[in-house]
């Protein structure tokens, strides 16, 4: 329900719960599942804290002082020297008291959350698209061992390194629930980290203005069991599978033939163009184009049919196949696990 229903049915009061139960979920700094973002949490609360207290603080002084005005006083209420004490102490003691200690805790936190990783950490490069991202796996040597898009799976308990970058404009990578946003910036590589404590699949999502799409350029993050994982790697960096059918054959040959494969790699194919995600095990993905709409035969062929409907705006032109065509490049497309 959104949070204008809420309203309407219950005032004030249920908007508040509502508010405060938004702090759950998959997207949420304050639903922390990794030690970087807990940390993070535990600052931000105390950080609230105080800010009202100084809020509320304020806004009172401020009604006493609108209050006494219609009082008329004649005389002024403080001597000179009480009130160059009063302007010390509310100030600059105050002020500096109530944000010292933050700034020391932030900065050591800052210090911790981004601690540098033993060099065997398993390294994830990811680059900012518009609008989506694209994601490869290295080895230790540096070299990229297998590609994939929007969608990052990670090992529980093991911190991972990401390399983020962008080859347009700037992104910024965020998993909330486990750590905070970094840039990714044209011409150079960023790092940070993150250990994922539970399972699970939090959702990560664009956080610097990028353009139109900006808002649909959202991933999955799943952590699962390192055993989970690693058959999940070995998998993704196989070629795609063999169409298994002569109407999964047929699919193949449309999607090579249509322009697909100018923009679009599937290892194995011919087709290698680099302007779109990487397809080779697009069945296996959870969402399609960003995390926008679940990855179903539905909505698969809608987007390809009509991709600007479902994301106004985004880079891949709509098909003009015929209804066979378009059932055929499904069926292939589905068997990709
Ligand atoms: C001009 C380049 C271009 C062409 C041609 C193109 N695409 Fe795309 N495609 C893209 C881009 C860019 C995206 C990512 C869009 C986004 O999420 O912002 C994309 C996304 C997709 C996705 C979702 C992938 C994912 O990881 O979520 C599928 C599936 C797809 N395209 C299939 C096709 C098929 C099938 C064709 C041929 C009929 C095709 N594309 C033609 C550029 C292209
Ligand atoms: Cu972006």
């Amino acid at each position: 329900m959104s949070l204008k229903k809420v309203y309407r049915k219950t005032g004030w009061l249920g908007a508040v719960v509502l508010l405060l139960t938004a702090c759950e979920g998959s997207q949420s700094a304050l639903d922390p599942a990794g030690s970087a973002a807990e940390l993070i949490a535990r600052l931000w609360w105390p950080t609230l804290f105080v800010a009202t207290l100084v809020t509320l603080l304020v806004l009172t002084l401020l009604a006493v002082a609108v209050f006494r005005a219609h009082k008329k006083h004649a005389e002024l209420p403080l001597s000179v020297r009480q009130s160059r004490n009063l302007v010390i102490a509310g100030g600059i003691i105050l002020p500096l008291a109530a944000t010292i200690p933050f700034a020391l805790s932030s900065f050591s936190i800052g210090r911790t959350i981004h601690a540098p990783l033993p060099d065997d950490a398993l390294t994830v490069e990811v680059i900012g698209k518009q609008w989506w991202w694209e994601v490869h796996y290295l080895d230790e040597a540096g070299d990229r061992i297998a590609t994939t898009a929007n969608e990052i799976h990670i090992p529980v308990d093991e911190p991972i390194r990401f390399l983020l970058s962008s080859d347009n404009v700037i992104h910024s990578f965020w998993v909330p629930n486990l750590q905070g946003k970094t840039d990714m910036i044209p011409g150079r590589t960023n790092l940070t980290s993150m250990t994922a404590d539970e399972p699970g699949v939090y959702r990560g999502q664009c956080a610097e203005y990028c353009g139109t799409q900006h808002a649909l350029m959202a991933f999955l993050l799943v952590a699962e069991a390192p055993e989970a994982f690693d058959d999940w790697l070995a998998h993704q960096r196989q070629p795609a599978r063999e169409p298994a059918t002569d109407a999964q054959a047929r699919g193949r040959e449309v999607f090579l033939e249509a322009e697909c494969a100018d923009c679009h790699t599937i290892r194995g194919t011919p087709a290698d163009g680099e302007d779109g995600p990487d397809l080779t095990h697009i069945a296996s993905r959870q969402t399609l184009a960003g995390a926008t709409v679940p990855n179903r035969i539905g909505h698969l062929g809608g987007w390809i049919t009509d991709p600007q409907h479902i994301k106004p705006g985004n880079k891949m032109p709509p098909s003009e196949l015929s209804p066979e065509e378009l059932q055929t490049l499904l069926g292939y497309l589905e068997s990709l696990e």
